[in-house]
This record gives structure tokens, sequence and C-alpha cells, in this order.
């Protein structure tokens, strides 16, 4: 071979090199796309998007909040290309198109990939916000990175039609036995928001401590909020930091539900102030993790006052219909007592136009036809709500509560409901908990994680994945759907995506991961 051969060949493998290189790994068949949760269809047309530099971001609609879609997919799509993707402002035939498709109930979405082109409609924002999820879960994992990765950033084609089971897809976080601050309940936030999860409940008061700034009553944060579990330095949101995060959260099309738990569960209030006390006398903060002792006093003309003035300043700030008042476990506080206090709580609530939710324990008082109560412990009540003509959120605390342990030997949790591991969080339908509750009682389900043994994010990452993508899909896809036996493959599928987001997850063992998953506990 002369010189010149040599050259051509080389230069010929070169080029078949550098061409397969940049070829598409990922499967271009789109039903083979681990997505969660599961969408209603998927069909594939064996096709590759390759989103490019280039690549723009389309909006056929003057939409407030589809430009937020624009903005949100823009922001999500960049740290781990590196390209900047411009918001367009009119509708274009390339790129990604987000539309509004007014035949489509408000949470649906289609997508239709093709090979130039990406079109995500739907019934309002929220449901095109849901269709851009999905489109997150068709790139390759490494998109979820902090930094700039090779790409390519391919996506299979082909069209996805999909909406939820359930219009309240929730979780909960418990931010007064270990307080967390602005950032990490952003992350959090950020979780819900990966698997269309839509309601954020802020567990922000409780004996351990007051974590939200009341201004008629400024001692609640200042003493009240001042400790946590185990004694450490505690903390609180001021009212401009939870509108922060409010707006963080309706950004993400999520709603803030905040909780104030009364009339037990107060041990932070009657330490700070002393006239909550049927004694008039102050409590000592407290930072263990017993339930159950505390009471506002429920013969108090100052006890309305203080709720009433909690409730005003707490709903000018929350833009969401609904305020919680906790009314759990409040064993210190006379029945007769706990019924006269819950049905004023409700009318000042309503007073200041917004739809009380509590816990199962409420149904004992006099609901209001469309008040929400939440499951967690005792069926007879779920059962009892109805009968009102409330509505249900189902949170069993022995399938749903992500503070539970894994099993006897998790580093963290507690297991008074149950062992949770991954499977039994999964294998259950919200329909099929209580009998005579079916779906039409039910607005949706919520996993709360209460925060005795969390401290840190990465206690949190721990008990919450991979839980809470499960939760997410039993809210999200209808119930003839879904199987554990398939499930399991798709969350295994998500280990590389969610080391990719740096979460901290509980490997656990009957889930098939891939051998190379290394990042889990
Ligand atoms: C019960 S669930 C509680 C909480 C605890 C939780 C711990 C509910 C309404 N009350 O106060 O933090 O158990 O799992």
């Amino acid at each position: 071979m002369n010189l010149l051969r040599i050259t051509i060949v080389a230069g010929i493998l070169l080029t078949a090199f550098a061409l397969s290189s940049c070829a598409p790994q990922e499967p271009t068949d789109l039903t083979e796309a681990a997505i969660i949760p599961l969408p209603a269809s998927m069909t594939a047309t064996g096709g590759t998007f390759v989103l490019s530099e280039s690549t723009e971001i389309f909006l056929a609609s003057e939409d407030q909040d589809l430009q937020k879609v624009g903005a949100y997919l823009q922001d999500l799509l960049a740290p781990a290309t590196g390209f900047e993707l411009p918001v367009q402002k009119e509708t274009g035939n390339s790129g990604i198109i987000l539309e509004l498709d007014d035949q489509l109930a408000a949470e649906a979405y289609s997508l239709k990939i093709e090979d130039d082109q990406i079109l995500i409609r739907g019934g309002s924002a929220a449901g095109v916000f849901y269709g851009a999820q999905t489109l997150r879960q068709l790139m390759p994992d490494a998109i979820e990175s902090a930094s700039v990765q090779p790409g390519p950033w391919t996506v299979a084609t082909g069209s996805i039609s999909d909406q939820p089971a359930y219009e309240y897809r929730g979780a909960m976080l418990d931010v007064s036995r270990h307080f967390f601050g602005v950032e990490d309940v952003k992350r959090y936030i950020d979780f819900l928001a990966a698997y269309k999860m839509n309601y954020f409940h802020l567990h922000l008061t409780d004996d351990q401590g007051w974590r939200i700034e009341i201004k008629s009553w400024p001692r609640l944060t200042e003493h009240g909020g001042s400790t946590e579990v185990g004694g450490g330095k505690g903390g609180f949101f001021t009212q401009d930091q939870y509108q922060d995060i409010v707006q963080y959260a309706a950004d993400r099309f999520i709603t803030v539900v905040p909780e104030i738990d009364m009339p037990g569960h107060t041990n932070a209030a009657l330490a700070s102030y002393p006239s909550l006390n049927c004694d008039g006398k102050e409590r000592d903060l407290y930072t263990g993790i017993e339930v159950g002792f505390s009471t506002l006093c429920v013969d108090k003309e100052i006890t309305y006052q203080f709720v009433d003035d909690v409730m005003r300043e707490l709903a000018a700030i929350t833009p969401g219909p609904y305020i919680h008042v906790g009314g759990d476990e409040s064993h210190s506080t006379e029945k007769e007592d706990y019924l006269t206090f819950i049905n004023r709580a409700k009318e000042i609530v309503e007073s200041h136009s917004k739809t009380m939710v509590g816990w199962d324990e409420t149904a004992q008082a006099d609901l209001a036809v469309g008040s929400v109560v939440q499951l967690w412990a005792n069926p007879d009540f779920a059962t009892l709500a109805i009968d009102k003509g409330a509505r249900l959120i189902m949170s069993p605390a022995d399938r749903a509560y992500m503070d539970m342990q894994y099993d006897s030997t998790s580093r963290i949790g507690l297991h008074w409901a149950a062992y949770i591991e991954v499977p039994d969080g999964y294998k259950w339908d919200p329909a099929e908990v209580i009998e005579g509750i079916e779906k039409q009682h039910i607005i949706g389900i919520e996993a709360p994680l209460w925060t005795e043994t969390v401290e840190n994010m990465n206690d949190i990452e721990y008990l919450v994945f991979p839980r809470l993508p499960g939760y997410a899909e039993i809210a999200w896809t209808a119930r003839e759907k879904r199987t554990w036996d398939e499930y399991k493959y798709r969350l295994a599928d998500h280990a590389s995506r969610m080391e990719a987001m740096d979460i901290g997850y509980y490997k656990e063992p009957v889930v098939p991961w891939p051998a190379d998953s290394a990042f889990a506990e």
C-alpha cells in the first residue's frame, strides 16, 4: 500500500468511528423508555430526534403560565447540555413546541416526537409541564447532571398521550421535628416535580418547633422556633422565605398546603405564650419525640384570637385553596373540647376563604361538604368523613409513610406503623384501602415524611428514594396499568438517573438494579 491509500483507509476508518460515536446510544424504541409514572399510552415510530445547540423552544400561545414552562424547560436542559435553547414567543415547525389544546383535560398532555420536532400539547400549562417531565425522562440519564456532558441528546420518536388518575398527588415534609432551610425544601419540591406530583404539604408547627413567622405573635418563632429534636438550633421561615417557597413550587405547578397542627402538637406555641395554657404557665421547649402531651386551652377566648391571627397571616401568603389544621393525636384534649375546637377552627379557616384539611380524627367534627380529611390511621374516621360529604386524601401510615424504616436494619426511620419495603409502598391502591370507599370519594394520595429521625438532606434522600416515584405512580397511573413486576424494571432503570441527580437512594434488595449502580447506600 502506498502512503496515499493508507491515508484514505485511515480517513475512512476515522470517519466511521466518529460517526458511530455520534450515533444514538439510547434505544430508539420509545415504548422501551422507563417512564415513571407510567403514561396512559405510548407508540413508537423508530426514529430519533437529536437535541442540539441550535434547537429552539417555541411557545404557541401567549399564555403566561406557558412561558413559565418554557423558562423551566430551558433551565432544566441547560446544565447538562450546555445549550442555551432560546425560548421564542411564536410557533415554529422544528425544535420543541409547547402548545395549549382545549380538547384535552386540564392536566392531560400529548407528546409527539418526530425527527426534527417535539410537540408538547397540554390541556393547560400544567399539562404541558407534565409533558416536559416525560420528555426529560425520554432523554439520556446524563441530562440530570449538573455539569456539561458529551451527549448525544437523543429522544426516540413516537407519541404519548397521558393524564392523571387523581387530582391530588402529594408529599409532605415535616420541618418542625428537624428544621430544613429554603434550599433543602426547594430540592424536595424538585423531587415532586420530576414525578408530576402537584401538592406539597408543609408541616410547619409541632411540639418541637414553630417554623413560620407570624408577625402578630413574634415569640412563636423567636422562642418556639429556637430548637428541634435532639436540642439542635432549629430555625424558621420568614414570611418572605415562605413566599419564595410557594413561588418556587408554583413555577413547578405545585400547590403548597401549609399545616398548623392544633389543638395538640402545640408545645412550641405553649412555650412561647403562657396565655395559651389553661393554667397560664409557660411550658418548657421540647426536644424529645413523644406525642400527645400538649393542648391549646380550648376554653379561653385568646386561643381563638391566636388561631384567627395565625390563619389570617397564613392565608394572606398562601395562594392555594387549602389550609391544614392538623387535629391528630390530641390525646390531652377532652373529646368535647376537641370537637368544639375543630368546629371553631374550621369556621376561622373558612372566614379566610380557605378550605380546611385535617387528619382523620377531624372527621368527628361538623365537617362542611367538600372539606378534606386525610386518612392516616383510622378507617372508621375515613368512612365517617365521606358520610359527611367530605373527600379524602389517602396516606395510610403502613403503606405511605416515608419515615417508616424499610426493614429493621434501616439506619434511620421509625417502625410503629410497619416496615415499608419498596414493593410494600407500591403495591396498594387508594380505592382499595377501605371497604366502601371508592375512587369518587378520594381526591388523591400523599406520602408524608415525618422527621423525628431525619436530620439532613442525605437522610431525606435515603427515606424518600426510591419510594417516592412509586407513590407518584399510584396517584398518576390508572390502577389497571400498574403491576410491581413490571414497575420494578422501570425503577431499576432510574438508578443512573437518580445518581446523575446526586440522590443517595436506598438500594432496595428486590429491585433488579443494574450491576454498576454504585451510588446507593
Ligand atoms: C404520627 S401521622 C403522627 C406524627 C408523627 C408520626 C411519626 C400523624 C397525623 N401524627 O406526629 O410524626 O406518627 O411516624
